[in-house]
């Protein structure tokens, strides 16, 4: 039978909808995975002082995953380096912050060839292979080395980034050629799939002809491929019952005034430094504001090993504390900064509980967040989204209040026309916003995803067959 492969760096399905913190790229895999046999494969997050090659296959939450350890080296040159500390910056608009070290590439190559021998044994005729994000995008083409000729997708779930941005990076050349030994190429929106296009019309010299590129006898569809949520089902989670707990308490905690809610991986790529610097403009321009508001950011550590991450955690205690000392009162703090990660379905509640949902990244490849609270608000009561225009969802989500993130004024603006809005445009908005969640949710995403991977090239020939050949 033909399986759907999934390859990602990290293989974490929920175990339990609702309870785990998994994240939404998590989700999204795991819906995929239940509706199409198959198995999940990447590394385990643990290393060995050896490579073996060794897979340990597992069911978690009716998901098949195949994990493989990596070396203590590898997680320093290929995550936490190439991956974390070249990749994401600069397609995240901060080459300021990008290393470029010989070391981080090589690492980056080693382990892509590794999960390239470890995975091509477990390849059957007809199964198609998806992998995902910039952990992992040589993988296709170390595959086809090894004789793989099945078909193989990638989706990226960050930005692609403008070709100045692109070209600062060593190997960009080698890197964007890896990717035409894919079948197909996914992007969040149409603005990273112009960015990608732009680079490989003017750098490659190649021609893009109806989404196809065709090169050296095989060919690459490119297309924007929009991720979701599980719309509905979010919904009913934020009418559960542990979501009403949530709801409760953080309401009776709220004491009658209004809550702005942020909720983020603790990134520097997410713009919290300037959503805290806007929402203090808020209480500088209208003083009308104190007591009757308040921000709840709600920011899970990540990446902790690489120093950025540690700097912009750093930079955030400070700034939340400096604005608390300014602003609170007795019986009132402007921003209660959170740390601590939560359950699926407390989370859901307690975006229901917010009035206005604040997302302002400076570049994200799509932002679900977004999403969630959209579908988490009460239809005759919903809250209103603020969304940055840097982030992928704003291409969707037109009936937000859209802002640019970098303009504090902007930003405070948006917040107080946000918590001043007359209940029948919030639900007019809403609606708008929810039909767009529920139509393009993540079944949908992977549904279009797998059909476009599953058609052929532009001139209707087969590139390769469908059946595995070794060379
Ligand atoms: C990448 C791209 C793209 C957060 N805190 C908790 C928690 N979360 C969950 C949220 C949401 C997910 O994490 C974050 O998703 P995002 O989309 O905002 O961001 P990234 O992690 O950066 O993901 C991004 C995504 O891939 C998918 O393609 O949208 O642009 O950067 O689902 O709910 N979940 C729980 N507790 C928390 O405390 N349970």
């Amino acid at each position: 039978m033909s399986r759907l492969i999934v390859v990602s760096n990290r293989v974490n399905p929920p175990s339990d909808e609702g309870v785990g913190t998994a994240g939404g790229l998590a989700m999204a895999l795991a819906a995929a995975l239940r509706e199409y046999s198959g198995v999940w494969f990447g590394w385990s997050g643990e290393t060995v002082e050896t490579f073996t090659g060794q897979i340990s296959m597992q069911k978690v939450g009716g998901v098949t995953v195949a994990l493989v350890d990596l070396e203590e080296q590898d997680r320093e040159e290929y995550y936490d380096g190439y991956a974390n500390r070249t990749l994401w910056p600069i397609f995240h608009s901060r080459t300021d912050l990008a290393a470029y070290e010989r070391s981080f590439g090589e690492g980056y190559q080693r382990v892509n060839r590794r999960f390239a021998e470890t995975l091509a044994p477990l390849i059957g005729p007809g199964d198609r292979v998806w992998i995902h994000d910039y952990h992992l995008i040589p993988l296709a083409q170390e595959l086809r080395r090894l004789g793989v000729a099945n078909r193989i997708g990638f989706f990226l779930h960050i930005p692609w980034p403008s070709r100045r941005l692109l070209t600062t990076l060593p190997q960009h050349r080698e890197l964007v050629e890896s990717l035409l030994a894919y079948d197909l190429v996914g992007f969040q929106t149409r603005d990273a799939l112009e960015a990608f296009s732009d680079y490989v019309e003017r750098d490659l010299d190649l021609t893009i002809v109806g989404g196809v590129i065709a090169a050296e006898g095989r060919s690459t569809r490119i297309g924007a491929f929009p991720i979701g949520i599980e719309g509905e089902a979010f919904a009913d989670l934020a009418r559960g019952e542990t979501a009403r707990a949530a709801f409760d308490r953080v309401r009776l905690s709220q004491a009658g005034r209004k809550m702005i809610l942020g909720v983020d991986r603790l990134d520097y790529s997410k713009g919290l430094e300037e959503r805290f610097l806007a929402y203090e403009q808020l209480l500088a321009d209208h003083p009308d504001w104190a007591e009757r508001v308040f921000l709840l950011q709600i920011a899970t550590p990540s990446r902790d090993a690489v120093e950025a991450y540690q700097e912009i955690r750093a930079r955030l205690d400070g700034v939340s504390g400096r604005i608390n000392g300014a602003y609170a009162t007795v019986d009132w703090v402007p921003i209660r900064y959170v740390n601590r990660a939560h359950r699926r379905d407390e989370l859901a509640g307690i975006y229901r509980a917010a009035h206005v949902g604040l997302v302002t990244p400076l570049r994200d490849g799509m932002n679900l967040v977004a999403k969630e609270y959209v579908a988490a608000q009460d239809p005759d009561d919903p809250g209103v989204l603020v969304l940055s225009r840097y982030a992928g969802a704003a291409e969707q989500m037109e009936d937000a209040l859209i802002i640019n993130p970098f303009s504090r004024e902007e930003t405070s603006e948006a917040l107080g026309q946000a918590l001043a809005m007359p209940r029948a445009e919030r639900i007019a908005r809403w609606r708008r916003l929810m039909d767009g969640v529920s139509r393009d949710d993540v079944a949908a995403w992977r549904d279009t995803y797998v059909a476009a991977l599953d058609l052929e090239g532009a001139d209707g020939e087969h590139e390769h067959g469908d059946s595995r050949k070794v060379s």
